[in-house]
């Protein structure tokens, strides 16, 4: 994360005391190495200025402060936080004679040192605070109306222009940060309303009361986030297109040891299991310690509850947390004092203490609401009960096809033509839709390291099916013989036979439907091959443009219209040549615009995060042909691959 664009360097300040010098020091490491404080100087890094101004108003409503926050983007990317809490402390500190408010702003990782108590969620991933985004702008201005005044301080580059100032009289309270990102950090500031929308609306569901409005001075774009029921809204809303087994999701909310621990839970009709965890508002993808609690809490108690009822017999072996959490929908949500995150990307709450909290409070509102509600528990129990017989016919089944020796990659199915490469690192295998596009890839391919899977037809929807019925699909077990990883318990991500798993096909409606189908069957039965980037699109282009000896590839409409057009003159030139399908392509032009690594455009496919991947099975699965397509665009990134 090397920064080489030229930038002015912080100016110099008047006081020339150890402390300004610490601050300026503390700035010009900030602004040297901002990969270090905020991940990136990409979008990511850049939206990551906006959560970290966002994160300390709603620490405040948090504390129970604050109800409304506002973010607003500006025409000049300037951007705009607002919020009606008590305001930053303005006071005069003794040690510093500096007023709160510039410590905060100058001071790396001052945030954390007053209003102590109350859980933060700046503090969490990266939470780096209000300094390090003042550092990494060209300009910053915040007002605090507290105690009948506007105070105002500005800032350049992190460094303030003058001292904090009153500047008018007020009868409310409030903070309000200005800042723009410094163009001369940042690869762009070109903020994405879709992106501070989803992060938005995520805090909005997990802080109940809290309405956050952002408006988008670019676009004319407005959403307010506002959840009265906080978590219990979130699964409603994930359970929306889903039969739900009672009305009302169960819901507790309670503190032990100094961890505020909030669930809310409704099964639905489905065999799938949504579960969503965080801490302090942050999304743990991986899970951690409270997962762990709230898992090993529900199973145990339902079948406290189903034997203590009679409704489990002795000849039903107890239910194991997979037949409890089938077709369960579940928010957890902690939030405590300074979480311990661990793992690679840091989702992963490791705090032991959050699973003896979650575990404890969860099992104690439940055996209470079983005893309360026995209709709903029985319901409950009934369903964990089909849920553990199918298994156990699904596993029979799986057994009948692995004893054939189906599924254990030794005997590859008959249509994969394989490559010779034995190391699945350098291995690549496509899995095309249709026997004449699989025949063009066979001949078209590099054999050496390219292998091809044709699949024919419908393609059944795995959504909806159980294990056992998705094995009965001679396409399914010809696609998890190929890769070599079996499926269910038996999964092993180490056999994956193919590091680089292509989906290729059309680009009219079926093929999208067919590449919906198997990135469904990937989101549900592989996720590790998605998680580790194993996966990706391939992109057959739709047009061929070409002027003389060159040749363009573009891949929809508005891009021909685009580059047409960028050819001025020429124009009458090119010659244009529209490919209708993967089939109509000869094999030349195959390995050319799709296969070959040096020429190819491909998309990785990546989670995101869960909810949203959880969203889009509805998504996907409706008709609805426009957030389909934002899948695609906002999920899957360019990428070209070198071998
Ligand atoms: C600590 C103490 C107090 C206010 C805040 C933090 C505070 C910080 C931010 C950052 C953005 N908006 C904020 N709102 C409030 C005040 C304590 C008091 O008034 O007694």
């Amino acid at each position: 994360m090397t920064q080489t664009k030229p930038r002015p360097a912080t100016a110099p300040v008047q006081d020339y005391g150890a402390d300004s010098i610490q601050v300026l020091e503390g700035l010009e490491a900030v602004r040297k190495r901002p990969g270090m404080y905020i991940g990136s100087t990409d979008y990511r890094g850049l939206h990551h200025l906006v959560y970290e101004i966002a994160d300390n108003s709603v620490d405040e409503a948090m504390a129970g402060h604050c109800d409304t926050i506002t973010v607003h983007i500006a025409e000049d990317a300037t951007v705009t936080v607002t919020d009606n809490g008590r305001g930053i402390p303005v006071d005069v500190q003794s040690k510093t004679k500096k007023s709160a408010l510039e410590v905060v702003h100058t001071v790396l990782h001052a945030g954390g040192k007053f209003g102590g108590g109350g859980y933060k969620v700046s503090g969490g991933l990266h939470g780096v605070g209000a300094s390090v985004v003042n550092a990494l702008s060209e300009f910053m201005r915040v007002e605090v109306h507290r105690q009948g005044k506007i105070w105002m301080q500005e800032y350049r580059h992190g460094v303030p222009v003058d001292k904090v100032k009153p500047i008018g009289i007020t009868d409310r309270t409030g903070t309000t940060s200005i800042f723009k990102a410094d163009s001369t950090i940042f690869d762009s500031l070109n903020y994405q309303f879709e992106t501070l929308a989803q992060r938005f609306r995520e805090t909005a569901y997990l802080t109940k009361g809290l309405r956050i409005t952002l408006t988008d001075e670019r676009t004319d774009r407005e959403s307010t986030f506002y959840f009265e029921g906080g978590i219990i809204s979130l699964v409603r809303h994930l359970n929306k297109n889903r039969t739900v087994l009672s009305d009302t999701p169960i819901y507790v909310y309670r503190e032990l040891n100094n961890i505020a621990v909030e669930v809310a839970l409704q099964y639905n009709t489905d065999f799938n299991e949504s579960l969503h965890t965080f801490a302090n508002n942050i999304n743990t993808i991986d899970g951690g310690t409270h997962l762990t609690g709230f898992r090993s809490a529900l199973t145990r108690t339902l079948n406290e509850y189903g034997t203590k009822s009679g409704l489990l017999k002795d000849a039903d072996a107890k239910l194991t947390g997979e037949d409890v959490r089938e077709g369960l929908t579940a928010v957890v949500s902690v939030k405590l004092p300074d979480p311990q995150f661990e793992g690679q990307t840091k989702g992963k709450l490791g705090t032991a203490e959050a699973e003896r909290a979650v575990a404890t409070v969860l099992r104690d509102h439940l055996t209470v609401y079983f005893d309360e509600h026995p209709q709903e528990a029985r319901k409950i129990i009934e369903k964990a009960l089909i849920a553990s017989r199918a298994r156990e016919a699904a596993r029979k089944a799986r057994d009948l096809v692995v004893r054939k020796g189906a599924l254990d990659g030794l005997t590859l199915p008959g249509k994969l033509a394989d490559c010779s490469e034995r190391d699945p690192a350098h291995s690549e295998i496509y899995i095309v839709e249709g026997d004449s596009a699989g025949g063009s890839a066979k001949q078209g391919r590099d054999r050496r390291f390219q292998a091809i899977l044709p699949l024919r037809g419908k393609i059944l929807n795995v959504e909806k099916a159980r294990l056992d019925k998705m094995l009965s699909s001679n396409e399914i077990k010809a696609l998890i013989t190929a890769l070599g990883t079996g499926i269910g318990d038996t999964f092993n991500i180490s056999k994956l036979r193919y590091h680089r798993i292509f989906l290729m096909t059309d680009a009219d409606v079926d093929g999208a439907h067919i590449r919906t189908l198997l990135l469904t069957f990937f989101f549900r039965h592989m996720p590790e091959i998605i998680k580790e980037g194993h996966l990706y699109i391939a992109m057959p282009p739709l047009f061929r443009i070409q002027v003389g000896k060159e040749k363009t590839f573009v891949f929809s409409e508005e891009e021909r219209e685009q580059y047409m057009s960028s050819l001025d003159g020429n124009r009458s030139k090119a010659q244009l040549q529209r490919y209708k399908g993967l089939g109509e392509m000869n094999p030349d032009q195959l390995w050319e615009t799709t296969m070959d690594p040096a020429t190819r455009t491909v998309m990785q496919v990546n989670i995101e995060d869960a909810v949203e991947a959880d969203e889009l099975f509805d998504m996907l699965m409706g008709s609805e042909v426009p957030p389909r397509r934002k899948f695609i665009q906002t999920h899957a990134k360019h990428a070209t691959l070198d071998i």
